[in-house]
């Protein structure tokens, strides 16, 4: 047979059998859908050079490239399917099979699977394999019967673009985005207006707040779950006096507050860009665990999203006096954007985002350390990582020309939950210098620094150094960031001209 037409029945058959896994999935559970689960699971089995290298290199597209990359593969092994079945539908039809046993594999294998998920790459698989077998037996070997096989297929084709469409919509069809605008947060406690000279903004560094559609994302997250606020639940157990199952209503009920916090992510290098701050509001996590009556020895929170990633913070840090740690339901004065992990998220000052973050947030387990090992201490991060002291020039920026003479040097530093007592910055190796710090707004933000050089005509080198209330000034001593986080002092190269 021609390989026109097998190609065709190849690249056909792998679209219908991704359409009808989507189109069932929609109806059982969206996150069984098989090409979601393939790129779910590998992002979880990624080894972390790679992954890190994707985020290096595609930034917050690094999942779209995935997606991307993915139906290639796909695209090609149509192909080849078709290829090696012109003589005889059996190596398509086995190719078939194998692609739809990868499909459901990767299903069993998310944390997120019921009985029904299965069900949806079991649908992909039989589609894929009978519409393989019906067009390849429609196909004719000769000329005349050319029109009927093209027609089916269209058909074939045309049944699966619906059945996909069909599967979006079901997915959808949850409208979390009604659920978000229904909800009004006000709360009795709200944050301290940002003061006058809090940012330096206009010398190069970030804005005080983060406005929310600029704030970082990190996560694993490959579709941003879409959990309604009314169907949300929140089970608080484990080691605990009084097992606690609490809804949304349950939240507003208690005492809302606002605080300003900054959160920052682990996976920065020196210098790196994952930092942001908000107003964030939600309702006192201490609170709660106070009332649940944590039980002697349990020294670990185990917290787990809907999507299955998991995190463990201390139970020391979230009880310690003003650690102002909350489950949020509001940044700067809306409910949480949907990638932010709405309807709730977890936010403890002091410690890196990956120990303590969660969004998406459905289960709190009381534990201990040695009973429980979250999603990123399982690849090889440390268990425990508070936030390191640690400082970043904004401007001048990596080989920016700037003119000689008088210029002002810009950045942050933070030491969250200690404080910023100096920042100190030095030219080509020279001396050090004091920068002037922005106005504090609190111990659990960031701060930021300017500093007036006098330069002469050349290449220069820029560093900066911060020392937090304790009186520990950041290491020049250089880590990657793995296992808790990096530590140097940041450097920017510049030329000053004439
Ligand atoms: N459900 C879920 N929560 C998560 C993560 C994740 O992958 N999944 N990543 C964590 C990490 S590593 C960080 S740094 C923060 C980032 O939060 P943001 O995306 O709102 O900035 O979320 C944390 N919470
Ligand atoms: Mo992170």
């Amino acid at each position: 047979m021609k390989a026109t037409r097998t190609i065709l029945i190849g690249l056909v058959s792998v679209a219908a059998a991704l359409a009808a896994g989507h189109l069932v999935a929609g109806i059982v559970s969206p996150l069984a859908s098989p090409f979601l689960a393939v790129g779910n699971t590998a992002i979880d089995l990624t080894p972390h050079p790679v992954k890190d290298f994707a985020i290096r290199t595609f930034g917050e597209n690094d999942k779209l490239v995935l997606l991307g990359g993915m139906a290639v593969v796909l695209v090609a092994l149509g192909v080849v399917a078709g290829l090696v079945s012109r003589r005889s539908p059996w190596p398509g039809t086995a190719l078939a099979g194998v692609l739809g046993l990868v499909g459901i594999a990767a299903v069993l294998a998310r944390p997120t699977t019921t009985a029904w998920s299965v069900l949806a790459p079991l649908a992909s698989l039989v589609v894929g394999v009978a519409a393989f077998r019906w067009l390849w037996s429609q196909a004719p070997a000769v000329a005349p019967g050319r029109r009927r096989f093209l027609l089916s297929a269209a058909a074939v084709a045309g049944g699966a673009g619906v059945a996909a469409v069909g599967g979006q919509w079901l997915a959808g069809r949850v409208d979390v985005e009604a659920s978000r605008r229904g909800i009004a947060l006000r709360p009795g406690e709200t944050a301290p207006g940002i003061p006058f000279g809090a940012d330096f903004s206009r010398e190069g560094t970030p804005t005080f707040l983060t406005p929310n559609d600029e704030f970082y994302r990190v996560d694993t997250a490959l579709t941003v779950p879409r959990l309604r606020a009314e169907d949300w639940r929140l089970r608080l157990h484990g080691m605990v006096d009084n097992e606690m199952v609490l809804t949304y209503d349950d939240l507003l009920r208690r005492p809302l507050v606002e605080k300003t916090i900054t959160l920052v992510c682990v996976s920065n290098e020196v210098g790196g860009p994952y930092i942001s701050t908000s107003n964030f509001i939600g309702i006192s996590l201490p609170d709660l665990l106070r009332e649940a009556g944590v039980r002697p020895g349990a020294d670990q929170l185990a917290t787990r999203s809907v999507d299955g990633w998991t995190c463990g913070t201390p139970v020391a840090s979230i009880m310690a006096p003003g650690s102002n740690a909350m489950l949020a339901l509001g940044m700067n004065g809306e409910p949480l954007p949907l990638e932010r992990g709405f309807p709730v998220r977890m936010v403890v000052p002091g410690l890196y985002g990956y120990v303590s973050a969660t969004k998406w947030l459905v289960d709190a387990e009381l534990t201990t350390f040695d009973g429980f090992d979250p999603y990123w201490a399982q690849r090889g991060w440390a268990k425990k990582a508070p936030v390191k002291v640690m400082s970043r020039v904004d401007r001048p920026k990596s080989f920016e020309r700037v003119p000689a003479g008088r210029f002002v040097a810009a950045g942050i530093a933070w030491a969250q939950h200690i404080g910023i007592d100096r920042v100190e910055v030095r030219v080509d190796g020279g001396p050090w210098q004091p920068a002037t710090l922005s106005t504090e707004v609190n111990v659990d933000t960031w701060r930021m620094w300017r500093v007036e050089l006098d330069l002469k005509p050349g290449s220069h080198t820029v560093e900066c150094r911060a020392t937090d209330r304790t009186g520990y000034t950041q290491t020049n001593e250089r880590a990657a960031p793995v296992p808790d986080g990096a530590t140097g002092w940041h450097s920017m190269v510049f030329t000053s001209v004439a």
